[in-house]
């Protein structure tokens, strides 16, 4: 074990010291005697037997965000049509400053999109014009840059265009959504590892206009957190709560396709990954690609600001873990749950995720693309 690992670990268990009984937060190990799926038919539908996780749950409603949600929570913007026809999406998004609670008891001042880390997710189909107002009401300056196309006065960068945005002012970025893929957007004001790892990202998704096959959709981003400000991450996750789909595993059914779209913003770390237990998918190295760049894998590996999109099946019901290939990082935080289960069972794995008929119907009816909604 490293000597920073060894920080990290002595930060998060001062975490506990300090919260311990008020909360219960902390990775520790739980003292629950472990029942297998098969001593137990009421095992396989949680994971309390988890032997290393985070104890204890976040409270969403006071960070504004829900991990869960975030999977499927595509924000098509205001929708009209131009006069040369073309599908215009406004949106407007604001800069600003609030504490986050990124682990049971562990908080985090966020600088943020919309009040939310990740901002929200931008979902278009290719060539329709995308058009967001952006105000600034932090403290800092701020921009947006967005991956894509776009001419140089709209890629949100310093001394470029409207570079920095100062706070109280506010701009307009406007541009044609291509090519189709997954993407993000962050803000590029220096110092940039600062505004990044603070929490100014977002997934920008293109969806090709011949779309894609029907999918269960997820939107997956894979963050972390210098809780302390030693350049050093000690919480990791996706979509911000460590080990929260370990907590509430993601449903899914058998037989069906599984799409996610993956981002890594980590700031730090040169690497983050994604592997999915008992299983492989194909892999579309940035989503520019009707045909997969990868088949049959079953880790991918991603430096900042990579992206791509994988698709799966389960063949079988089940509850299937997927983390970070980097162990250190599962145990910090990036790590959780599928949850495979026959037609029949899914409104119960619906409820042990603490969601109902709306985030089915979003996950699976995502799509921009003409004929696929
Ligand atoms: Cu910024």
């Amino acid at each position: 074990m490293s000597d920073q690992s060894l920080t990290r670990r002595k930060f998060i268990g001062l975490g506990l010291g300090a919260t311990a009984g008020v909360v219960g937060a902390g990775l520790v190990h739980q003292a629950v005697q472990a029942q297998g799926p098969y001593d137990n038919p009421h095992a396989a539908h949680t994971n309390q037997y988890s032997s290393e996780m985070l104890v204890g749950k976040v409270d969403h409603d006071r960070n504004g965000f829900d991990p869960m949600q975030m999977l499927v929570d595509w924000d098509y913007g205001k929708v009209s049509t131009l006069p040369n026809g073309q599908t215009l999406r406004e949106y407007e998004f604001s800069a600003g400053e609030h504490d986050i609670e990124i682990a049971p008891g562990i908080f985090f001042p966020a600088w943020s999109y919309n009040g939310r880390v990740p901002g929200p997710t931008i979902r278009c189909t290719e060539g329709d014009r995308i058009r967001v107002k952006f105000a600034n009401f932090g403290t800092h300056p701020h921009t947006i840059h967005f991956h894509g196309f776009h001419p140089a006065e709209m890629d949100g960068v310093p001394g470029v265009g409207a570079g920095e945005i100062a706070p109280g002012q506010s701009v307009t970025y406007e541009f044609d959504a291509e090519p189709f893929g997954c993407h993000l957007y962050h803000c590029h004001a220096t110092p940039l590892k600062r505004h990044i790892h603070k929490g100014m990202y977002g997934a920008f998704i293109i969806d090709p206009k011949v779309g894609r096959p029907p999918a269960r959709e997820f939107m997956m981003m894979m963050n972390a957190f210098d809780t302390n400000f030693d350049a050093a991450n000690e919480v990791y996750a996706v979509n911000t709560v460590g080990h929260e789909f370990m907590r509430r595993p993601i449903p899914a059914k058998v037989g069906e396709l599984i799409r996610i779209y993956l981002i890594n913003i980590i700031e730090f770390d040169l690497i983050n990954s994604f592997h999915l237990h008992a299983n492989f998918f194909d892999y579309y190295d940035t989503g520019t690609s009707l045909q997969p760049t990868l088949r049959m894998v079953d880790t991918i590996m991603q430096a900042q600001g990579q992206r791509g999109i994988l698709e799966f099946k389960f063949r079988w019901p089940g509850q299937f873990m997927f983390h970070a290939h980097v162990s250190e990082f599962a145990e910090l935080g990036w790590m959780g749950f599928f949850n495979a289960v026959e037609p029949e069972k899914f409104d119960e794995a619906l409820k042990l995720a603490e969601v109902t008929d709306d985030w089915d119907r979003k996950a699976t009816n995502g799509s921009t693309a003409p004929g696929t909604v």
